[in-house]
């Protein structure tokens, strides 16, 4: 069966790790965790495959991880060498399709219908109309996993298929360093015997009801009547089980536009030495920036603290989140804590304070809108948002929120910040085209 559309996913292998591993290539093959102190209340950003091995995950608790793995070397993380790495990644994948969707730092969504001649002509072979897309897909992608090994030391990961979340269970399935191929036409069969949470967009609350109901895998999902889903996720339901059948009408979406961060930061007309002002500031950030997200469907993995010091250093603390979120109150928590860690260390009297959210991933990806207690709190967002939207921001806050008196006019920038200028913001760049 010839395939009318085929989509690739890549995504490398360990990330994070990986590029420590090619800044000190003696922490090849150790079991490496990268997330900061192992003494600290952080969560583990990625671990190496030897890590992993001892069962530690990215979103687990430092503290575990030490315990499951006491061996391992715990690295803080530097987003901005995972940045410039990311950006020559993306710029490798435009060799081989005008249609690439980043999908993080580290992965992306190329369309390859229609590609055969950039594909011939990046992999070197000559025109052969006799090839099938399929034929020419694979050259792509074992081309792609060649480049990134030789340009970037790294190992990447590809799936093929003829949608967007097969590509994405397939990438899984040859990790690490693999290529996988799902024939058009077997995507039900590949799928079949996987447990649920292989399926994008299938979480760990989804899981647990399914389960109840005694479905195990993505076969048994397949075969759920629509009404018993409907009844338990509501509209998302029968989705989840067409999904479950390999049906993925989602197209690969250029980058839509979409910002790969979004901040707000205002500086003081005076030096500031209160925490509570600076915390004001920072919960007033946290609605401005919660409420982008929700309106962009998007969630982030990365919450970052920026402080300018009263003679001008300025520094940022980044800190993962087990969860991508767009809830306000974690980002605010996420930002104040970072806050009391960067004074801690160093309390001088702060000129600027700013919190940005990145790493950001698809609201549609997220396992937790199929939990009923979430679905709630959402609605509240939104409600919010809407009130907010209608009579302007200050409409309606939460107590904890006051006119900041402090933040002076000068360089305070109440737009939103696409491509944020610090460690982290570097994504916008990648997928914008050559
Ligand atoms: N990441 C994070 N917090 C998480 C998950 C991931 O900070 N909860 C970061 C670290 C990862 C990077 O994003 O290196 C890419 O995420 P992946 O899910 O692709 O994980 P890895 O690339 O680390 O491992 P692999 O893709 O081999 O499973
Ligand atoms: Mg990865």
């Amino acid at each position: 069966m010839a395939a009318s559309r085929i989509v690739m996913h890549v995504d490398l292998d360990a990330f994070y790790v990986s590029v420590e591993q090619v800044r000190d290539p003696s922490l090849r093959g150790k079991p490496v965790v990268v997330g900061g102190d192992p003494g600290g209340r952080g969560v583990v950003a990625t671990a190496s495959y030897e890590a992993r091995v001892f069962g530690v995950r990215s979103g687990m608790p430092l503290s575990m991880a030490r315990r499951l793995c006491a061996s391992a070397i715990f690295l803080r993380g530097d987003y901005q060498a995972y940045g410039n790495v990311s950006k020559q990644f993306h710029r490798i994948l435009r060799d081989f399709s005008p249609l690439v969707e980043p999908g993080g730092l580290d992965e992306a969504y190329l369309d390859l219908t229609g590609c055969e001649p950039v594909i011939e002509s990046s992999c070197r072979l000559a025109h052969d109309p006799s090839r099938s897309l399929e034929e020419l897909a694979r050259a792509a992608g074992e081309e792609i996993r060649r480049r990134v090994r030789d340009e970037l030391s790294i190992a990447a990961s590809v799936g093929i298929a003829t949608s967007r979340s097969v590509a994405k269970v397939a990438s899984d399935a040859a990790k690490p360093d693999g290529l996988l191929l799902v024939p058009p036409g077997e995507e039900a069969a590949f799928l079949a015997p996987r447990p649920l949470r292989e399926l994008p967009g299938l979480g760990p609350k989804a899981e647990t009801e399914l389960t109840r109901l005694g479905v195990r895998t993505l076969g048994q999902l397949a075969a759920t009547p629509d009404g018993t889903l409907r009844a338990l996720f509501g509209k998302w339901g029968p989705l989840l089980a067409e999904r479950a059948r390999g049906v993925d009408p989602t197209p690969v979406g250029e980058d839509r536009g979409a910002a790969k961060s979004v901040s707000r930061e205002g500086t003081y007309a005076q030096d500031i030495d209160d925490v509570a002002v600076l915390r004001a500031s920072l919960r007033s950030y946290a609605e401005s920036v919660g409420a982008d997200l929700r309106q962009m469907e998007r969630r982030a993995r990365c919450v970052t603290l920026r402080l300018r010091y009263g003679d001008f250093t300025t520094i940022t603390r980044s800190r993962t989140l087990a969860q991508p979120t767009h809830s306000d109150e974690e980002l605010y928590a996420t930002g104040a804590e970072l806050l009391d860690r960067a004074l801690a260390k160093d309390p001088r009297s702060v000129r600027l304070v700013g919190l940005g959210a990145s790493q950001l991933v698809d609201d549609a990806v997220q396992l937790d809108l199929f939990d009923p207690r979430r679905r709630k709190d959402e609605d509240l967002l939104r409600s919010i948002d809407r009130v907010r939207g209608k009579f302007g921001g200050r409409a309606l806050q939460t107590g904890r929120t006051f006119f900041d008196p402090y933040t002076g006019a000068d360089d305070f920038d109440p737009g939103r910040h696409t491509g944020l200028s610090s460690q982290i913001g570097q994504e916008r760049d990648a997928s914008e085209p050559a």
